[in-house]
């Protein structure tokens, strides 16, 4: 299996005035917006010191859930493929995301209607990409995804979440931590497109904190869960945790907050 892809870049966009205003189902209230952006701060500061150099958007009011850029777009080692978010208040956030990425990439893509992909639908690990159906990916979105990165030598495998409890996007229960290693939800236990891996299972009532993302050395985590906290430091990962309550409170997991390449 391949080692782990190493990241100098990442693009990030701060909440907006509107945040609040944004897509839930969560039921945990309004995000508090001084500590939102305090929160972006620390998270931002937590790439820097894996390394990254940020390229921080504008806030955007007319997208209250722009800070969410993960979903705009799936950036390889090879192109750059802008999503068509399957939310419809959302295809808006594209275009500035798109104009970032120009100094940084030569080859992209797109997904076209009737295709819809939201990045966190994306999990990359290692040449394989697993791309999650849900209620925002529909089957066009993720057949002209895997499409594009076929083209480039990478293999991809499609895993329907639709329906499946607690679980909006594929990457709510799945991350890969690079040498092998999967974070998952209970629910892809079992699964045949994982056997090549190792996995790490993550409790149901700490689901939240499956959305963790490896960046270089580090493993970013939300902070609050101590099972899978201690479990990924048993198996050696070195931990960066922050407070993601009021991301969570829109839906937002760790991993949607920025786009690293
Ligand atoms: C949404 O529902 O689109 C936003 N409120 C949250 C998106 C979070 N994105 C992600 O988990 N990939």
């Amino acid at each position: 299996m391949k080692a782990i892809r190493m990241f100098t870049k990442a693009i990030v966009r701060p909440p907006c005035a509107s945040f609040a205003a944004g897509l839930t189902t969560a039921g945990l209230g309004p995000p508090d917006p001084g500590r939102a952006l305090e929160q972006h701060e620390r998270y931002c500061e937590a790439l820097e010191r894996c390394g990254l150099a940020l390229t921080r958007l504008a806030p955007d009011d007319r997208y209250p859930d722009s800070t969410f850029v993960e979903d705009t777009a799936v950036l390889t080692p090879r192109c750059a493929v802008i999503t068509r978010p399957g939310a419809e208040s959302r295809r808006g956030e594209t275009a500035a995301v798109r104009r970032a990425l120009e100094p940084f990439y030569k080859m992209f893509h797109e997904i076209a209607a009737p295709g819809t992909v939201d990045g966190g639908d994306v999990c990359e690990a290692g040449e394989r990409f697993f791309i999650g159906i849900s209620e925002r990916t529909n089957e066009d979105g993720a057949r002209q995804l895997a499409g594009f990165l076929s083209r480039q030598g990478y293999t991809a495998s499609i895993v329907d979440v639709r329906g499946v409890a607690g679980l909006r996007h594929l990457k709510s229960g799945l991350a890969y931590l690079g040498g092998g290693w999967l974070v998952a939800a209970e629910h892809f236990a079992g699964c045949d497109g994982f056997i090549d891996y190792h996995m790490a299972f993550v409790d149901p009532a700490e689901l939240y904190a499956a959305n963790c993302v490896r960046v270089n050395d580090r493993v970013l985590l939300a902070a609050g869960y101590p099972g899978i906290e201690r479990r990924l430091r048993e198996i050696g990962f070195d931990l960066l945790a922050l407070d993601m309550s009021e991301f969570r409170k829109m839906d937002g997991g760790l991993s949607c907050l920025s786009l690293r390449f």
